[in-house]
Parts: C-alpha cells; structure tokens; sequence
C-alpha cells in the first residue's frame, strides 16, 4: 500500500513525457535575522550647558564621567556624535528620556536616531 503523504514530493524521470529530471528542490533557509539597530544621537546647540549634557550622557546612558565629557566634547566641536546603539524600543526610551529631561530643565538639547 503507497502512502501518498510519505512519497517523496519532486517529479521524477517517469513522470513526464521528457526524461529530465524535473526535481526542484525547495530548500527551507534557516531564518536568523538579527533586529535591526538604531544609533542614538546628540545634537550640539549654542546653549544647552556642557555639565548639563555631560550629565545626561552618565544618567541615561551609563558612561563614566571621562567617557561623557569626551561624547560631548565630540558632539560639541562636530555637531553630532553617536552615543550608543539599540534595538528600536531601548532607543525610543533613550531619545523620550534625554529630550523629556532636556525640556523640563529648558534646555533646547537635540536627541535623535536612526536606523543603523
Ligand atoms: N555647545 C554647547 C556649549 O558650548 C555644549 C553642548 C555640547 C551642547 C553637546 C549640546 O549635544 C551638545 N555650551
């Protein structure tokens, strides 16, 4: 007895009028797509104090003291520097905390990301 869900699913020479082999293999490609990531961003400004964002940069960020006055010191004298790199949820929190904390200390500070 032919169990037709255990017969192997290709064409095989006899069953077409043309004698090639008309197999075609569907292979399945193991898939380990990594999510994409996002740099996180600061924006230099004529006015938002050094201290201030050298703060932030330890607050939200976890960077030493020396860490977050070189970042700042980068995005100060270049106009933007990369301050780290998420997943998208970790970096919306990120940009939501730096420009929430920006504006209720009235500061005009910029932070921003993008796909990576
Ligand atoms: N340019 C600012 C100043 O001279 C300092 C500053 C650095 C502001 C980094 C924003 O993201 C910034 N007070």
């Amino acid at each position: 007895m032919i169990d037709p869900s255990k017969t192997p699913v290709t064409m095989s020479d006899s069953d077409d009028d043309f004698g090639g082999d008309t197999s075609v293999a569907l292979k399945t490609k193991p898939k380990t797509k990594r999510p994409p990531l996002y740099k996180v961003m600061l924006l230099n400004d004529d006015y938002t104090p050094m201290e201030f964002v050298v703060h932030i940069l330890e607050r939200f960020f976890g960077l030493t003291h020396s860490q977050a006055f070189e970042i700042m010191l980068t995005v100060h004298k270049k106009g933007v520097a990369v301050v780290g790199v998420f997943s998208h949820e970790i970096a919306e929190t990120k940009v939501t905390q730096v420009m929430d904390f920006a504006r209720r200390h009235q500061h005009p500070l910029q932070c921003t990301m993008e796909k990576e």
